[in-house]
Protein backbone atom coordinates (compact mmCIF):
# COMPACT_ATOMS: atom_id res chain seq x y z
CA UNK A 1 0.00 0.00 0.00
CA UNK A 2 1.26 3.37 -1.00
CA UNK A 3 2.45 5.93 1.91
CA UNK A 4 -0.10 8.58 2.25
CA UNK A 5 2.09 11.84 2.76
CA UNK A 6 1.65 15.57 3.93
CA UNK A 7 4.16 17.99 3.42
CA UNK A 8 4.26 21.05 5.44
CA UNK A 9 5.44 24.47 3.79
CA UNK A 10 5.04 22.48 0.76
CA UNK A 11 5.15 26.16 -1.51
CA UNK A 12 8.80 26.98 -0.29
CA UNK A 13 11.78 26.20 -2.26
CA UNK A 14 12.65 22.40 -1.24
CA UNK A 15 8.97 22.11 -0.67
CA UNK A 16 7.76 22.98 -4.03
CA UNK A 17 9.97 19.98 -5.97
CA UNK A 18 9.61 17.94 -2.96
CA UNK A 19 6.00 17.34 -3.60
CA UNK A 20 6.42 16.96 -7.40
CA UNK A 21 8.44 14.12 -6.88
CA UNK A 22 6.27 12.84 -4.54
CA UNK A 23 3.94 12.58 -6.36
CA UNK A 24 5.71 11.27 -9.20
CA UNK A 25 6.56 8.16 -6.89
CA UNK A 26 3.64 7.85 -4.67
CA UNK A 27 0.55 9.00 -7.11
CA UNK A 28 -1.13 12.50 -7.00
CA UNK A 29 -3.92 11.70 -4.50
CA UNK A 30 -1.73 10.39 -1.80
CA UNK A 31 0.51 13.42 -1.31
CA UNK A 32 -1.42 15.96 0.22
CA UNK A 33 0.62 19.47 0.02
CA UNK A 34 0.25 22.32 3.05
CA UNK A 35 1.37 25.92 3.73
CA UNK A 36 0.52 28.63 5.73
CA UNK A 37 -0.96 30.57 2.36
CA UNK A 38 -1.22 29.73 -1.27
CA UNK A 39 1.72 31.63 -2.51
CA UNK A 40 2.88 29.25 -5.17
CA UNK A 41 -0.34 28.94 -6.97
CA UNK A 42 1.13 26.16 -9.61
CA UNK A 43 2.21 23.89 -6.70
CA UNK A 44 -1.49 24.35 -4.86
CA UNK A 45 -3.63 23.80 -8.30
CA UNK A 46 -1.65 21.14 -9.13
CA UNK A 47 -3.53 18.42 -6.31
CA UNK A 48 -4.55 18.26 -2.81
CA UNK A 49 -3.52 21.16 -1.09
CA UNK A 50 -5.09 22.72 2.00
CA UNK A 51 -3.83 25.73 4.17
CA UNK A 52 -1.93 24.91 7.38
CA UNK A 53 -0.19 26.61 10.23
CA UNK A 54 3.10 24.69 11.48
CA UNK A 55 2.26 26.12 14.80
CA UNK A 56 -0.74 24.83 15.07
CA UNK A 57 -0.99 21.02 16.63
CA UNK A 58 -4.56 20.70 16.38
CA UNK A 59 -4.85 21.52 12.70
CA UNK A 60 -1.78 19.10 11.94
CA UNK A 61 -3.13 16.49 14.32
CA UNK A 62 -6.97 16.94 12.55
CA UNK A 63 -5.30 17.22 8.79
CA UNK A 64 -3.40 14.14 9.67
CA UNK A 65 -6.91 12.18 10.55
CA UNK A 66 -8.68 13.75 7.95
CA UNK A 67 -6.60 12.32 5.50
CA UNK A 68 -5.63 9.16 6.91
CA UNK A 69 -1.40 10.24 6.92
CA UNK A 70 0.88 8.02 7.86
CA UNK A 71 4.12 10.34 6.60
CA UNK A 72 5.02 13.79 7.18
CA UNK A 73 7.53 16.14 5.35
CA UNK A 74 8.13 18.92 7.61
CA UNK A 75 9.65 21.55 5.56
CA UNK A 76 8.16 25.16 6.97
CA UNK A 77 11.08 26.94 8.81
CA UNK A 78 12.84 30.54 8.96
CA UNK A 79 16.47 30.37 7.60
CA UNK A 80 19.32 32.11 8.67
CA UNK A 81 19.27 35.56 7.48
CA UNK A 82 15.34 36.15 8.29
CA UNK A 83 16.16 34.12 11.81
CA UNK A 84 18.61 37.04 12.58
CA UNK A 85 15.85 39.73 12.25
CA UNK A 86 12.99 37.77 13.92
CA UNK A 87 15.26 35.47 16.57
CA UNK A 88 11.97 34.66 18.48
CA UNK A 89 10.10 33.97 15.66
CA UNK A 90 12.22 31.89 14.67
CA UNK A 91 12.57 29.88 17.39
CA UNK A 92 8.90 29.67 17.95
CA UNK A 93 8.17 28.12 14.14
CA UNK A 94 11.17 26.05 14.35
CA UNK A 95 10.95 24.01 17.65
CA UNK A 96 7.16 23.82 17.78
CA UNK A 97 6.66 22.66 14.63
CA UNK A 98 8.96 19.78 15.17
CA UNK A 99 7.49 18.95 18.56
CA UNK A 100 4.33 18.97 17.19
CA UNK A 101 5.15 16.48 13.97
CA UNK A 102 7.34 14.65 16.78
CA UNK A 103 4.26 13.88 19.50
CA UNK A 104 2.40 13.07 16.33
CA UNK A 105 4.65 10.41 15.76
CA UNK A 106 5.19 9.34 19.72
CA UNK A 107 1.33 8.83 20.07
CA UNK A 108 1.51 6.43 17.22
CA UNK A 109 -0.92 8.96 14.97
CA UNK A 110 1.89 9.20 12.10
CA UNK A 111 4.22 6.56 11.37
CA UNK A 112 7.44 8.54 9.69
CA UNK A 113 9.07 11.97 9.93
CA UNK A 114 11.06 14.04 7.56
CA UNK A 115 12.29 16.92 9.55
CA UNK A 116 15.82 18.63 7.44
CA UNK A 117 18.99 20.01 9.49
CA UNK A 118 21.44 22.50 7.91
CA UNK A 119 25.01 22.52 7.85
CA UNK A 120 23.64 25.99 10.27
CA UNK A 121 24.35 23.60 13.32
CA UNK A 122 28.15 23.93 12.90
CA UNK A 123 29.54 26.99 14.22
CA UNK A 124 32.85 28.84 14.12
CA UNK A 125 34.73 26.49 16.39
CA UNK A 126 33.77 23.21 14.09
CA UNK A 127 36.55 22.24 11.63
CA UNK A 128 35.89 24.19 8.38
CA UNK A 129 36.90 21.72 5.55
CA UNK A 130 35.42 18.45 5.31
CA UNK A 131 33.73 18.67 8.55
CA UNK A 132 32.87 15.37 9.77
CA UNK A 133 29.82 13.86 10.82
CA UNK A 134 30.02 14.08 14.93
CA UNK A 135 32.11 17.04 15.73
CA UNK A 136 32.14 20.72 17.39
CA UNK A 137 28.28 22.25 17.06
CA UNK A 138 28.00 25.90 18.56
CA UNK A 139 26.06 27.58 16.06
CA UNK A 140 26.42 31.56 16.39
CA UNK A 141 22.95 31.70 15.01
CA UNK A 142 18.99 31.36 15.93
CA UNK A 143 18.66 29.50 12.82
CA UNK A 144 21.30 27.42 13.80
CA UNK A 145 20.43 26.82 17.39
CA UNK A 146 17.14 25.62 16.41
CA UNK A 147 18.56 22.95 13.94
CA UNK A 148 21.13 22.10 16.79
CA UNK A 149 18.26 21.72 19.12
CA UNK A 150 16.30 20.02 17.00
CA UNK A 151 18.55 17.41 15.87
CA UNK A 152 18.88 16.68 19.69
CA UNK A 153 15.25 15.81 19.83
CA UNK A 154 15.19 13.86 16.75
CA UNK A 155 17.52 11.27 18.60
CA UNK A 156 15.68 11.81 21.62
CA UNK A 157 12.27 10.85 20.43
CA UNK A 158 13.87 7.78 18.50
CA UNK A 159 15.71 6.60 20.98
CA UNK A 160 13.00 6.89 24.43
CA UNK A 161 9.46 6.61 21.90
CA UNK A 162 10.48 4.71 18.82
CA UNK A 163 9.62 7.53 16.43
CA UNK A 164 11.09 6.74 13.16
CA UNK A 165 12.89 10.50 12.13
CA UNK A 166 15.10 10.54 9.64
CA UNK A 167 16.74 13.94 8.90
CA UNK A 168 19.86 15.26 6.51
CA UNK A 169 21.99 18.58 7.09
CA UNK A 170 21.14 20.64 4.06
CA UNK A 171 23.79 22.36 2.57
CA UNK A 172 22.68 25.51 0.26
CA UNK A 173 20.21 24.16 -2.30
CA UNK A 174 20.38 25.63 -6.06
CA UNK A 175 17.23 25.29 -7.99
CA UNK A 176 14.95 27.44 -10.71
CA UNK A 177 11.33 26.34 -10.26
CA UNK A 178 10.91 28.14 -6.40
CA UNK A 179 12.90 30.81 -5.30
CA UNK A 180 14.54 30.64 -1.46
CA UNK A 181 13.81 32.97 0.86
CA UNK A 182 15.89 34.49 4.00
CA UNK A 183 18.79 32.45 3.38
CA UNK A 184 22.49 32.82 3.42
CA UNK A 185 23.14 30.56 0.99
CA UNK A 186 20.30 32.48 -1.20
CA UNK A 187 22.88 34.56 -3.57
CA UNK A 188 23.54 31.19 -5.20
CA UNK A 189 20.43 31.28 -6.94
CA UNK A 190 19.72 34.60 -7.02
CA UNK A 191 22.83 35.42 -9.22
CA UNK A 192 21.53 32.58 -12.56
CA UNK A 193 17.95 34.52 -12.26
CA UNK A 194 20.20 37.96 -12.60
CA UNK A 195 22.66 37.14 -15.29
CA UNK A 196 19.27 36.00 -17.70
CA UNK A 197 18.17 39.39 -16.82
CA UNK A 198 21.08 41.66 -15.98
CA UNK A 199 23.75 40.10 -17.09
CA UNK A 200 25.26 41.08 -14.05
CA UNK A 201 24.76 40.33 -9.96
CA UNK A 202 26.28 42.50 -7.25
CA UNK A 203 27.04 39.19 -4.65
CA UNK A 204 26.04 39.99 -0.59
CA UNK A 205 28.94 37.39 -0.07
CA UNK A 206 32.67 38.48 -0.91
CA UNK A 207 34.30 36.26 -3.86
CA UNK A 208 35.90 33.73 -1.70
CA UNK A 209 33.51 32.85 0.84
CA UNK A 210 33.49 28.98 0.06
CA UNK A 211 29.84 27.29 0.84
CA UNK A 212 28.72 23.85 0.71
CA UNK A 213 26.01 23.63 -2.45
CA UNK A 214 23.79 21.37 -3.62
CA UNK A 215 21.88 21.27 -6.80
CA UNK A 216 17.59 20.60 -6.15
CA UNK A 217 17.83 17.26 -8.17
CA UNK A 218 20.31 15.67 -5.67
CA UNK A 219 18.99 17.36 -2.57
CA UNK A 220 15.33 15.85 -3.21
CA UNK A 221 17.37 12.45 -4.32
CA UNK A 222 18.77 12.78 -1.15
CA UNK A 223 15.48 13.01 0.73
CA UNK A 224 13.64 10.39 -1.01
CA UNK A 225 16.31 8.04 -0.72
CA UNK A 226 16.58 8.36 3.16
CA UNK A 227 12.95 7.71 3.84
CA UNK A 228 13.04 4.74 1.31
CA UNK A 229 16.22 3.33 3.22
CA UNK A 230 15.67 0.52 5.36
CA UNK A 231 15.25 1.11 9.25
CA UNK A 232 18.40 -0.65 10.24
CA UNK A 233 20.82 0.54 7.86
CA UNK A 234 20.47 4.10 9.26
CA UNK A 235 23.07 4.56 12.37
CA UNK A 236 22.15 7.98 12.88
CA UNK A 237 18.99 9.42 13.96
CA UNK A 238 20.16 13.51 14.94
CA UNK A 239 20.98 14.59 11.01
CA UNK A 240 23.44 13.25 8.82
CA UNK A 241 25.97 15.29 6.65
CA UNK A 242 25.49 15.41 3.15
CA UNK A 243 27.55 17.12 0.59
CA UNK A 244 27.68 17.62 -3.10
CA UNK A 245 29.59 20.34 -4.34
CA UNK A 246 31.64 23.97 -2.58
CA UNK A 247 32.47 26.77 -4.01
CA UNK A 248 32.70 30.80 -3.73
CA UNK A 249 30.69 33.37 -5.64
CA UNK A 250 33.62 34.19 -7.76
CA UNK A 251 33.87 30.48 -8.59
CA UNK A 252 29.62 30.42 -9.93
CA UNK A 253 30.66 33.31 -11.77
CA UNK A 254 33.34 32.26 -13.56
CA UNK A 255 30.84 29.01 -14.30
CA UNK A 256 28.59 31.45 -15.69
CA UNK A 257 31.17 33.36 -17.53
CA UNK A 258 32.13 29.87 -18.98
CA UNK A 259 28.48 30.02 -20.68
CA UNK A 260 28.27 33.93 -20.75
CA UNK A 261 31.40 35.64 -21.35
CA UNK A 262 29.66 39.12 -20.70
CA UNK A 263 28.33 38.28 -17.54
CA UNK A 264 29.70 40.31 -14.52
CA UNK A 265 30.10 39.93 -10.77
CA UNK A 266 30.44 42.65 -8.44
CA UNK A 267 30.95 42.33 -4.19
CA UNK A 268 28.89 43.66 -2.07
CA UNK A 269 29.26 41.84 2.00
CA UNK A 270 26.18 42.68 4.27
CA UNK A 271 25.31 40.92 7.45
CA UNK A 272 25.23 37.68 5.89
CA UNK A 273 28.83 37.24 5.29
CA UNK A 274 29.30 36.93 9.24
CA UNK A 275 26.96 34.29 9.12
CA UNK A 276 28.75 32.38 6.24
CA UNK A 277 32.06 32.76 7.63
CA UNK A 278 30.75 30.98 10.90
CA UNK A 279 29.71 28.15 8.49
CA UNK A 280 31.97 25.09 7.18
CA UNK A 281 33.36 25.31 3.98
CA UNK A 282 33.11 21.40 3.05
CA UNK A 283 31.78 18.51 4.63
CA UNK A 284 32.83 14.91 4.77
CA UNK A 285 29.50 13.00 4.55
CA UNK A 286 31.13 9.88 4.33
CA UNK A 287 28.56 8.11 6.68
CA UNK A 288 25.65 9.20 4.57
CA UNK A 289 27.25 7.20 1.85
CA UNK A 290 27.56 4.34 3.62
CA UNK A 291 24.76 3.67 5.46
CA UNK A 292 21.92 4.62 2.74
CA UNK A 293 24.36 4.88 -0.82
CA UNK A 294 23.94 8.09 -1.20
CA UNK A 295 25.93 9.97 -3.74
CA UNK A 296 25.45 13.25 -5.53
CA UNK A 297 25.37 13.67 -9.30
CA UNK A 298 26.00 17.52 -10.30
CA UNK A 299 28.83 19.31 -10.45
CA UNK A 300 29.37 23.42 -10.18
CA UNK A 301 29.30 22.67 -14.37
CA UNK A 302 26.19 20.58 -14.90
CA UNK A 303 24.55 22.33 -12.61
CA UNK A 304 25.13 26.10 -14.54
CA UNK A 305 23.93 24.81 -17.50
CA UNK A 306 20.81 23.74 -16.32
CA UNK A 307 20.01 26.72 -13.99
CA UNK A 308 21.14 28.79 -17.06
CA UNK A 309 18.81 26.83 -19.73
CA UNK A 310 15.92 26.44 -17.36
CA UNK A 311 15.56 30.03 -16.45
CA UNK A 312 16.46 31.31 -19.69
CA UNK A 313 13.28 29.72 -20.71
CA UNK A 314 11.08 30.90 -17.97
CA UNK A 315 11.87 34.55 -18.51
CA UNK A 316 10.98 34.18 -22.22
CA UNK A 317 7.96 32.79 -21.53
C1 LIG B 1 20.38 29.17 4.76
O1 LIG B 1 21.22 29.76 4.06
O2 LIG B 1 19.94 29.63 5.82
C2 LIG B 1 19.92 27.81 4.32
C3 LIG B 1 20.70 26.71 4.95
C4 LIG B 1 22.11 26.52 4.61
O3 LIG B 1 20.17 25.97 5.74
N1 LIG B 1 19.99 27.69 2.89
Amino acid sequence: MSSKILIIGACGQIGTELTIKLREIHGVDNVIASDINTRNLDLVNAGPFVILDAKNFNAIKDCCINHKIDTVYLMAALLSATGEKYPMEAWDLNMNSLFHVLNLAKSKQIKKVFWPSSIAVFGPSTPRTQTPQHTICEPTTVYGITKQVGERWCEYYHEKYGVDVRSIRYPGIISHKAMPGGGTTDYAVEIYHEAIKEGKYESFLSENTHLPMMFMDDAIKATTEIMAANSEHLSIRSSYNLSAISFSPKEIAESIQAEMPNFKITFKPDFRQAIADSWPSSIDDSVARKDWNWSHDFNLHTMTKVMLRELAKTYKS
